[in-house]
C-alpha cells in the first residue's frame, strides 16, 4: 500500500480526541475509530484461557493504554507499548514476564461493529484471533482450563496419588551420605555444539556395580539447571537412598532445547527445538552415559521424567521408544504433548511393556486439560498408570513432590 504523509489537525486532537488524516492531495479524510474506553475478551493464553481486558486511550495517531489479565483470580495490568491507531486499524505489544523470561505478545485490531477483531502472536507461533466487545469484563474468577475448545473440569478421579512428602525431604541434611552432581559436556552431531547436561551420581558410586538412570527434562522457562535449581533433585535422591526408599540410581538433567542457543532465556520461541531434542536424548544423551558412567543399559533400568515442556517430550519420546524407557513420568504437560492417541496407539503394547507410566498435574494449572485428556484416554483403553492431581499450579512444588515420589517407584 502506497502510504502519503499524515497531516493532522491539531484542534480535532483536542476536542475529540481523534486524529483525521488527510491522504495526498485528494482530501479525503479519515477519522481515527473511537476506541477510547475498556474492552474485555476471552482468548487462550500460555496457561490457558484467560480475561484480557483492554484500557485504551488514542492522542492522533497513538493508542496508550493497558491490559488487564484476569487468572486464577489474579488481575495482572500491564502497560501496552508502540500503540498506533490508523483509521480502523490499531496495533500495539503488551510484554509479559513469563517465568522470569520476557514474553512479547503483539496485537492488531480492527474496530468494527461488533467491537475489535483482535490478531494476537506470540513470538513466531500461529496468530489467533479472538473479538473484543466494550465494556469491563464480568468480576470473579476466570475461566475453567480448557484445551483444544474442550472445558475440563475436576472429576472424582481427580485426587492425590499419594499424600505430601514429610517435611524436609529434599533439604540438604548433614546426617545423611551425598551423592555428586557434575556438569559434563558431550558433542552433538544434531545440534552441532558442545552440550551441556548435569549428573548426579548416588553417594558411594563406584564403578564395580551398575546403576540405572533416571533422565529429567525440564520446562520452557528452563535449562539443565532448573530441575536442580526447583527441586533440590540432589537432595531429594540423597535423602530416599538414605531411607532405602529409592534404589541407588543416577539422575541426568540434559538440556532439552535442540538448538544452538539452548539458553533459557529463548523462551516461546524455543519450543519447535524441544521437538527436535528426540534423536540427541536417544542417540547422543544416552549413549553418552552409558559409556562414561557405570550403567545398567536396559530399558528396565532406564526412566524418563519431566515437566512441562519436559513432561510433554517425556510423554511424546517415552512412549514411542518403549524399548528404551520402562518407567515415564510427565508432570504438568505443555502443549506439546501429542493428543493420547498418538501417544498411545497400541494401549496393548503399552500395557506390556511399562513398568510405570505417571501422570501428574495441579488443578490450578492452567495445562491441567493437557494432562487430564491423557489419564480419561489410558483409563478408558485400561493401560496402568498412576493419576496424580494435587490443588498447586504450575510450579516447583508439584515437581519437587512429584519426582519424590516417582523415584520412589521406579527400578524396585
Ligand atoms: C504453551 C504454554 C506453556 C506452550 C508451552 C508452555 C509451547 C510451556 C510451559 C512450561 O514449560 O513451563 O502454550 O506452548
Amino acid at each position: 500500500m502506497v502510504r502519503f504523509p499524515k497531516i493532522m489537525k491539531t484542534c480535532s486532537i483536542s476536542l475529540l480526541g481523534s486524529a483525521f488524516l488527510l491522504f495526498g492531495s485528494g482530501l479525503q479524510s479519515t477519522e481515527a475509530a473511537d476506541v477510547d474506553g475498556r474492552w474485555n475478551a476471552r482468548v487462550e493464553g500460555p496457561r490457558g484461557p484467560r480475561t484480557i481486558e483492554f484500557e485504551l486511550k488514542a492522542e492522533g495517531d497513538k493508542l496508550s493504554g493497558k491490559t488487564i489479565s484476569r487468572f486464577g483470580g489474579q488481575a495482572r495490568e500491564t502497560e501496552i507499548q508502540d500503540g498506533k491507531i490508523d483509521g480502523d486499524t490499531l496495533s500495539f505489544v503488551q510484554v509479559l514476564d513469563f517465568r522470569g523470561n520476557e514474553m512479547r505478545i503483539s496485537y492488531t485490531g480492527k474496530v468494527g461493529e461488533e467491537g475489535i477483531s483482535f490478531t494476537r502472536q506470540v513470538g513466531d507461533r500461529p496468530a489467533s484471533e479472538f473479538q473484543a466487545s466494550r465494556g469491563a469484563a464480568e468480576p470473579g474468577d476466570p475461566a475453567i482450563p480448557r484445551r483444544r475448545g474442550q472445558p475440563v473440569e475436576v472429576g472424582p478421579d481427580d485426587k492425590p496419588a499419594f499424600e505430601d512428602p514429610p517435611a524436609g525431604f529434599n533439604a540438604v541434611k548433614d546426617d545423611v551420605p551425598h551423592g555428586k552432581l557434575e556438569m559434563i559436556e558431550y558433542e552433538s552431531k544434531v545440534v552441532g555444539t558442545t552440550r551441556k547436561m548435569q549428573v548426579y551420581t548416588p553417594p558411594g558410586y563406584t564403578e564395580d556395580k551398575k546403576y540405572p538412570v533416571l533422565y529429567l527434562l525440564h520446562g520452557i522457562g528452563g535449562d539443565e539447571a532448573e530441575w536442580q535449581n526447583l527441586a533440590r533433585v540432589n537432595a531429594i535422591l540423597d535423602n530416599l537412598i538414605a531411607g532405602e526408599k529409592a534404589v541407588p540410581m543416577i539422575v541426568v538433567m540434559p538440556n532439552g532445547r535442540a538448538q544452538v542457543d539452548d539458553r533459557a532465556e529463548t523462551g516461546m520461541s524455543s519450543a519447535p527445538a524441544f521437538a527436535k531434542f528426540e534423536p540427541v536424548l536417544l542417540d547422543e544423551v544416552i549413549p553418552t552415559i552409558d559409556s562414561r558412567y557405570s550403567t545398567h543399559s536396559s530399558r528396565e533400568a532406564r526412566a524418563l521424567a519431566g515437566l512441562s515442556m519436559g513432561g510433554g517430550q517425556t510423554l511424546n519420546f517415552g512412549l514411542a521408544h518403549l524399548d528404551t524407557f520402562a518407567w515415564v513420568g510427565g508432570f504438568s504437560s505443555a502443549p506439546n504433548t501429542k493428543p493420547p492417541a498418538e501417544l498411545v496407539p497400541d494401549p496393548g503394547k503399552a500395557k506390556e511393556q511399562l513398568k510405570l507410566l505417571m501422570i501428574s498435574c495441579g488443578t490450578k494449572d492452567g495445562l491441567f486439560g493437557i494432562s487430564k485428556g491423557v489419564h480419561t484416554y489410558l483409563k478408558e483403553k485400561e493401560v496402568p498408570h498412576v493419576w496424580h492431581v494435587d490443588d498447586r499450579g504450575h510450579d516447583g512444588g508439584h515437581w519437587a513432590n512429584a519426582l519424590w515420589y516417582f523415584a520412589q517407584q521406579i527400578f524396585q
